[in-house]
């Protein structure tokens, strides 16, 4: 069976700390979506780990991992991101496994992406992309023309002509577009001609891997990166990233059947975070979301941003649970609100005075929306320390069953610091 972390906000919740708690028993960690846009950071001890594309299970030395089909992989950064693992003391070379139907990203996707950025921001109207070509990516592979692992690796002397062929055929189109932008197709070719041969060992059929996990009752964790509200589909259009963040991108993006999926993590930070522009209703451009940003060091961990910062919104959190059905609730950073003396929740949106049962499509209602807060009183305590949920003061247990309740959705975990050994598991 696969059980499955998703990021209930729009990201940044603290995925891959579960997905690290979830290993020590897991035998194979999967990514099925995104690219290196991700972030997740995980602390062991004194040394911080930062992952991008690669999945987070390669913490755990027992754990296989799986890059699969859905993911769009930029080779260059697929092996920085090894070797900086491995400098961290990580073996990872014969754990870690990438599916042959997996979208490349060359260096053209990336540069497209900032022009696309560039040319939108004449309006405003930027995205705030990562600039990591995930969006230019997935747009060649919907348009049937992007090149995938399978044709780079392919041994055929043929097979290489066809794919640089098809290589030049993208630069010329993204010419055609973009117009004369500098860029060197043979430097970019000569590199590649490299990785088909270093890439080759870590390819496999990931639906044959997968389906033989399955059968030999392997435990698997699927790792979701970005989160439900970035989501192509159902998230802030156009506001998003351009993959399937949800758990439809896990059965689209690994090939599993629906049947073998068990458990459902959402993962929900205790206030709301965004980065890169974008409706955020519960947004605090003010003191509030200062104090959240300085408490929370919320940075962006692939492009040092600075995200943006807000109280929890649960009409988001219940639109996503529609979505996701969360089984249970990893409710992260409790420990950020430590120091507030009250503490507001969304609890509903209001347009022309009527209480709205979704979350909006349309970001000129979704910009009319009056948000309506619940207030609670702080705990004014330090929990860092505490190591039972029991133990929590009274005001955070009290927020904590208010998420519960609205959500109908249990809370499992609560976490209380970065550290792995913060995080109060409930009875
Ligand atoms: P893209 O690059 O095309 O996927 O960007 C489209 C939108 O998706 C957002 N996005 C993210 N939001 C939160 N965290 C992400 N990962 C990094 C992190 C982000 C960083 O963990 O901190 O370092 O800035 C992530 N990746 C994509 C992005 O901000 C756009 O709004
Ligand atoms: P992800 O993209 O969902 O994996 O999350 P990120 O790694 O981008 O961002 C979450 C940040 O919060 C990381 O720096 C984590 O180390 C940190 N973090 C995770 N859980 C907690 C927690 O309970 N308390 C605190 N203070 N930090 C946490
Ligand atoms: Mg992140």
């Amino acid at each position: 069976m696969c059980d499955v972390v998703l990021g209930a906000q729009w990201g940044d919740e603290g995925k891959g700390k579960l997905v690290d708690l979830l290993c020590d028993d897991i035998d194979v960690c999967a990514r099925c979506q995104g690219g290196n846009n991700a972030g997740h950071t995980i602390v062991v001890g004194k040394t911080k780990y930062d992952f991008h594309m690669l999945p987070s299970g390669l913490v755990n030395p027992k754990c296989q991992n799986v890059v699969g089909s859905g993911v769009v992989v930029h080779v260059p950064s697929f092996f920085q991101e090894l070797e900086n693992l491995e400098a961290k003391g990580l073996d990872c070379r014969d754990r870690l496994f990438v599916s042959s139907r997996a979208h490349l990203v060359f260096n053209f996707h990336q540069r497209t992406d900032k022009l696309k950025e560039a040319e939108l921001s004449v309006n405003k109207k930027s995205i705030g992309t990562t600039g990591k070509g995930i969006g230019p990516t997935y747009s060649t592979k919907a348009s049937r023309s992007g090149l995938r692992v399978h044709h780079l690796v392919n041994p055929a002397p043929e097979a290489w002509e066809e794919f640089k062929t098809k290589y030049y055929r993208l630069v010329d189109s993204r010419k055609k577009r973009y117009g004369e932008f500098e860029y060197d197709p043979e430097e970019e070719l000569a590199q590649y001609a490299k990785y088909r041969e270093q890439l080759r060992p870590f390819v496999v059929d990931s639906v044959v891997f997968m389906h033989k996990a399955i059968q030999q009752k392997k435990k698997i964790l699927v790792e979701g990166a970005n989160a439900l509200m970035l989501d192509i589909d159902f998230g802030t259009y156009p506001y998003v990233t351009s993959s399937s963040t949800g758990i439809g991108g896990v059965l689209t993006g690994l090939g599993v059947p629906p049947h073998n999926i068990n458990k459902v993590y959402g993962v929900v930070k205790a206030y709301t975070t965004r980065v890169g522009e974008g409706p955020f209703p519960t947004e605090q451009l003010n003191e509030v979301g200062e104090k959240l940003q300085d408490i929370g060091a919320e940075y962006g961990v692939t492009t040092g941003r600075k995200r943006r910062c807000g109280w929890l919104d649960l009409v988001v959190l219940k639109y996503s649970n529609m979505i996701n059905g969360y089984t249970s609730l990893n409710i992260t950073k409790l420990d950020v609100l430590d120091t507030f003396k009250t503490i507001d929740v969304g609890v509903a949106y209001k347009l022309d005075g009527k209480v709205l049962e979704g979350f909006p499509e349309d970001l000129l209602e979704l910009a009319r929306v009056e948000v309506e807060y619940k207030t609670f009183p702080g705990w004014e305590t330090d929990i860092t320390q505490i190591k039972k949920y029991e133990d929590l003061p009274e005001n955070a247990k009290k927020y904590l069953a208010f998420i519960e309740e609205y959500l109908e959705t249990p809370i499992q975990w609560v976490g209380t610091g970065p550290a792995r050994d913060s995080m109060l598991e409930k009875e």
